[in-house]
């Protein structure tokens, strides 16, 4: 059977046919990536309304991707206290936020208690906000350094009043580009094992793909496929996010930077592929607004938050450092033809704009 039949039969893909998923054409893909969406998901795009604080950008870890750590390309450090950390959250308290997503450097000289007390504060003063924070990468550290099992971690984390994790850290699985872009730091393995222990406490978290760099197609299929194979034992993935690579002030030079076409593309695909993970994210930081608004016709369902702070891929060159207007927001997916639903970080639905 050839791999139209099978996907118009709904057939789950295995390696061998999904590697050849990217050979068809973009218009083909998206009809039954679109099918797919329309099914689970109507003409509603998910949005909500957030705040990101990066609270240091001192990082033990050299990713050859980063533009936001410290380092000769970035030579402004910085570490805010918990004061600091709880007064940005008292000011987008009054903008209505439903989450923060905290997600740091590697930093070595704060202690363990720095990084987990700030998740207890925060949840006494704001009890209402989801506190979405600790990448995979970050547990890795901690553990590392702390020489505590992730499972402590994981336990503290909880005590400590963290509602779910952010799916960063993961890059690209394969490992020897693994090895290439961020050898040293948490490695594919122990990136999933993380988020199964996680998702084995009850809670949710997302996933990432960084992707336009050294990686080729195949290794894209290969890390979807192993989410897949995770998300089948657990279920516990919300949201598959695919992060266009940012060019700017990294070590990782890459000479071309992928297609709108290409991009696109990888939208349809993971939506074909990850049967089992609900939502596709189009983050708009990375993708840009534009991109993001196409990819509702391309699979994505989800297009983010309204930030109103990124420090992570606006170092790279996006231009997100100052979040989107939550009225723009709205007003961009209307006028594109979808529903805007405001959820939570946990995909209930609030509002329908
Ligand atoms: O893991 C670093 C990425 C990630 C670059 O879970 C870069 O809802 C592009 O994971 N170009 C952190 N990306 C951000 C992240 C995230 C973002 C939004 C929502 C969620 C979620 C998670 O940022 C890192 C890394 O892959 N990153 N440098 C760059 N040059």
């Amino acid at each position: 059977m050839n791999i139209i039949e099978k996907l118009e039969r709904n057939e789950r893909l295995e390696y061998e046919d999904a590697i050849k998923l990217y050979d068809l054409d973009l218009f083909t893909l998206a009809s039954f990536a679109n099918k797919i969406r329309e099914e689970k998901h109507g003409k509603k795009t998910y949005f909500n309304i957030n705040r990101h604080i990066n609270p240091t950008n001192i990082c033990k870890d050299v990713c050859q991707f980063c533009a936001y750590s410290a380092s000769r390309k970035n030579p402004h450090q910085y570490t805010m206290s918990h004061e600091e950390i709880l007064e940005v959250v008292k000011n987008s308290s009054k903008n209505n936020i439903k989450e923060v997503h905290i997600v740091s450097a590697h930093n070595p000289h704060t202690g363990l208690q720095w990084y987990m007390d700030v998740f207890k504060k925060i949840k006494e003063n704001f009890p209402n906000i989801h506190v979405k924070a600790l990448t995979a990468a970050e547990i890795h550290f901690l553990s590392t350094e702390y020489n505590l099992s992730y499972q402590e971690i994981i336990d503290m984390m909880v005590e400590h009043g963290i509602d779910s994790m952010p799916g960063g850290g993961a890059e690209i699985f394969d490992e020897k580009v693994r090895k290439r872009i961020c050898g040293g730091k948490v490695t594919s393995e122990q990136w999933l094992e993380i988020h199964r222990l996680w998702h084995e406490k009850g809670k949710k978290s997302n996933a990432t793909m960084l992707f336009g760099h050294i990686e080729d197609r195949n290794h894209r299929i290969d890390h979807m496929l192993r989410l897949r194979a995770l998300q089948d034992l657990t279920g516990g993935f919300n949201a598959f996010i695919p992060l266009v690579y940012q060019t700017e002030n990294n070590y990782l030079k890459v000479k071309e930077p992928l297609t709108g076409q290409e991009i696109l593309k990888t939208y349809t695909i993971a939506r074909i592929l990850l049967d089992n993970i609900p939502n596709i994210k189009a983050y708009w930081a990375t993708s840009t607004v534009k991109l993001a608004l196409i990819a509702q016709e391309f699979g994505a369902n989800d297009v983010d938050g309204t930030i109103e702070k990124e420090s992570i891929q606006s170092a790279a060159g996006a231009s997100s450092a100052n979040g989107i207007a939550q009225l723009e927001f709205v007003d961009l997916i209307k006028n594109s033809g979808f529903i805007p639903v405001e959820r939570d970080s946990i995909y209930n639905e609030i509002k329908t704009w």
